[in-house]
């Protein structure tokens, strides 16, 4: 297993959409371990593999409390969304910065396991919310994309500050 870096913004490379997976073999198995092991380490819920510099159709999301309900989404399509939610969402490529961004409340999504096998999965509440910022990720779209430009410029600032403080401490 290895820990991979995590692209943080204004990277350009975070703007790249991905393409599907096509192979389900042991290098990809090998890839969604390593998307885990780095999501874990980092704190994070979730993970693309955008963040990472791989732009293949690939999520990791594990919103549990014992951080032990990893689910790896690969191709992942939204079916249906429906309601709405406001969450305080972050980011790994943003560290140290929150927003309140609305999204559905729920989704349907189908998708493939690691082996490729076709599965669905309904989620609400804080995993839908997940989920959809992963498959934002894999757009090349971003949580600060949704905000007005005055919020944006404000989070963006923050960002700043949190990385000179980050940098003299
Ligand atoms: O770790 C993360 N926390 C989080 C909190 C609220 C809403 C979304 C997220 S995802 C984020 C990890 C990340 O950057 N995934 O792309
Ligand atoms: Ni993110």
């Amino acid at each position: 297993m290895s820990i991979l870096s995590i692209l943080e913004f204004p990277d350009p490379r975070l703007r790249t959409r991905a393409e599907p997976v096509t192979r389900f073999d042991p290098k990809l198995q090998q890839f969604v371990a390593d998307l885990f092991e780095t999501m874990y380490l980092a704190h994070g819920v979730g993970l693309a593999a955008t963040q990472v510099n791989v732009h293949e159709r690939v999520l990791v999301a594990d919103m549990s409390e014992g951080r032990n309900q990893p689910l790896a989404l690969i191709n992942a399509q939204i079916l249906e969304k429906d309601g709405s939610q406001v969450y305080q969402e972050g980011c790994l490529s943003f560290p140290g910065v929150y927003a309140d961004i609305t999204r559905a409340l729920s989704v349907k999504v189908k998708a493939q396991d690691v082996d490729g096998k076709q599965i669905m999965v309904e989620a609400e509440g804080p995993l839908a919310v997940c989920i959809q910022h992963e498959m934002d990720h894999l757009e090349g779209k971003v949580f600060v994309d949704y905000l007005s430009p005055l919020k944006r410029s404000l989070l963006l600032k923050r960002l700043d500050k949190q990385r000179k403080q980050a940098a003299s401490a």
